[in-house]
């Protein structure tokens, strides 16, 4: 593993967390260890293992290394895995000559302590991260290939840190781009030439689709942990702006769309909506791009504010602040694409932004804990436009009402309620051209439910759904197989599953024909690592889900 562990050790900038910049206190419940040996293992673990465990040690690609499971495992447990590393991808630190012996033995006892407060991420960080691989005046003029852009997908390979460009048209694997780790989401430019994407680590990735096959044109870290990213697409500013949000340090980071040079970093540090109290990690969670206003649509999830971030001067960004609730957490648009109707995950509720008028106009209780990803936009026979979310809480599926012209009285209320088959639903999905619509539960504990996925007849919403058992579609061996994110293609007429299984075993993506609810085509080889999101170029540019 030697050389991967130069790749594993991400080699960006490296961050200062000795002295008194970093906020750090031996936990009296840890094993003995030195101030001295202490700053030893902090810098170690944001070298060689923030990356996979993350700034907070929550776990990303790697294990979640939190105090109470550290302490369980104890010293000769964590030694050995340090040295030795483990089937399921850890390092031999230890064995490869990474790591001495000594520093081995201080990471064990460090781990079993409360982790100190992470490094701050500005300006010389970013730039010294930034590398412009391919710039502007020497990529292609034109495509360089047949194949239809627009029907593109980018997938997410999460654990092995790459992004597949896979052609919609063809099914065929165009190229696999080494990303940042357990990329999050990708986002195409308004044009949509570009795709970017977002680890967990908070590096972007640019990738050209023009380029034969589709590269990366360029990259930067805009901080420790990251979720979101997302391009200017108001008119006269398409390709123009790429923003990204990071959970940690928490901040947004606005920069180049053609080159990733950062232009501003803005703090999202402040006072809660609800108390008013001061709060040190606000952390960025969904963005979206306005199509009224040259703005951007930025969560803010732990203060429970939604900012508005107009981009017209990027030197003096003017920001509406709307109060929402907390924990803001993903969203997308009403099919008019004017109102944003956004999950706040521990009120229950859904927060809907006017994004003309710069207003919340409703905030609704809903189900618990849900969680729509963007949403699905559908006609309810009897309601007319609604926006569809599912839960992490229970088996329900919501309905709100979103046509405030045609439908006044239903505007922004929950209009229906569907049972679905369970809770632990990501994801929801219809298409302007399709009568379904579908709900998937991957994170429901029971098998047969988390491999399957439930579809509804749009036109017949009281004769329950029927159920399709992707997974087993797939003709996979062993492992966990969840079935996650129900992605169109450009057409409307397919509709996209990733089978989600470990990292050392077999993975697919799964093709429905949308009409027939019959499988169309699995996609799946050596390839296809821990497969979850994947963006359709054309649906994610124009915000049709
Ligand atoms: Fe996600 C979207 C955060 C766990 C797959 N996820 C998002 C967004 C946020 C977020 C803020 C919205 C981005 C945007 O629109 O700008 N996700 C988080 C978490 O904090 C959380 C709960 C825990 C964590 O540590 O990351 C989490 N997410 C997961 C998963 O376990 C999933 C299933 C697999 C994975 O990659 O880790 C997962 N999240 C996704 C996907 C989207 C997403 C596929 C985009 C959905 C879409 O259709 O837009």
């Amino acid at each position: 593993i030697s050389s991967g562990s130069t790749e594993l050790a991400y080699s960006g900038a490296p961050t200062a967390m000795t002295g008194e910049a970093a906020r750090k206190f031996i936990d009296s419940e840890g094993p003995n260890m030195t101030q001295q040996e202490f700053d030893v293992a902090t810098e170690v673990y944001f070298q060689r293992c923030a990356g996979c465990h993350g700034v907070l040690r929550k776990g990303a690609t790697g294990k979640p290394l939190t105090v109470d499971i550290t302490r369980e495992k104890g010293t000769d447990y964590l030694k050995a895995l340090i040295t030795y590393g483990s089937p399921a991808g850890m390092p031999n630190w230890g064995t490869s000559g990474d790591l001495t012996e000594e520093q081995v033995d201080i990471m064990a006892r460090f781990l079993q302590h409360e982790p100190p407060e992470p490094p701050e991420w500005g300006m010389q960080e970013m730039r010294d991260s930034w590398a412009l691989l391919v710039p502007p005046e020497e990529r292609p003029d034109a495509p360089q290939h047949d194949r239809d852009i627009e029907n593109f997908f980018a997938v997410t390979l999460r654990d092995s840190g790459e992004v597949a460009i896979i052609d919609g048209t063809t099914k065929e694997i165009v190229n696999v781009v080494k990303t940042g780790y357990a990329v999050h989401i990708s986002r195409p430019s308004a044009s949509g030439r570009y795709m970017y994407t977002i680890g967990r680590d908070a590096k972007i990735d640019m990738i050209d689709l023009w380029m034969d096959p589709p590269d990366r044109v360029a990259e930067i870290k805009v901080g420790l942990e990251a979720r979101s990213v997302e391009t200017s697409k108001y008119h006269g500013y398409e390709d123009k702006y790429a923003i990204a949000g990071a959970y940690w340090p928490p901040q947004y980071t606005v920069m180049e769309g053609d080159t990733l040079e950062p232009l501003k970093i803005v703090s999202t540090r402040g006072m809660t909506v609800d108390t008013q109290e001061y709060h040190p990690e606000p952390r960025v969670a969904a963005i979206v791009a306005s199509h009224e206003h040259p703005e951007f649509i930025v969560n803010v999830k732990e203060t429970g504010k939604i900012l508005l971030v107009n981009y017209e001067n990027v030197d003096s960004l003017s920001v509406t602040t709307i109060g929402a609730a907390r924990f803001l957490h993903d969203g997308g648009w009403d099919a008019s694409k004017r109102y944003f109707l956004t999950a706040a995950n521990n009120s229950d509720r859904i927060a809907i932004i006017d994004s003309r008028e710069r207003k919340l106009v409703g905030l609704p209780e809903v189900t618990k804990i849900p969680h729509p990803g963007r949403g699905a936009n559908i006609t309810d026979p009897e309601f007319g436009p609604v926006w569809v979310t599912s839960a992490l809480g229970n088996a329900n599926i919501t309905f709100l009402g979103t046509d405030p012209e045609g439908h006044p009285d239903q505007a922004w209320k929950v209009v229906r309620t569907l049972e679905g088959q369970g809770g632990g639903s990501l994801f929801v999905k219809s298409h302007p051209t399709s009568t379904n619509l579908w709900v998937d539960s991957p994170l429901n504990p029971d098998e047969g439910i988390s491999q399957s996925v439930a579809v509804y007849d749009i036109n017949n919403l009281d004769a329950g759904f029927e159920v399709l058992p992707i997974a087993e579609w797939a003709e996979l061996g062993e492992g966990p197989k969840r079935v996650v994110q129900p992605e169109f293609n450009k057409a409307g007429d397919e509709v996209w599953f990733s089978v989600w299984s470990g990292q050392d075993q077999e993975s697919a993506i799964v093709v429905v024909d949308d009409r027939t609810r019959k499988l169309k085509h699995v996609i799946k080889g050596p390839e296809v690592i821990t497969p979850t999101g994947k963006f359709n170029v054309y649906n994610t540019v124009k915000d049709i889900y």
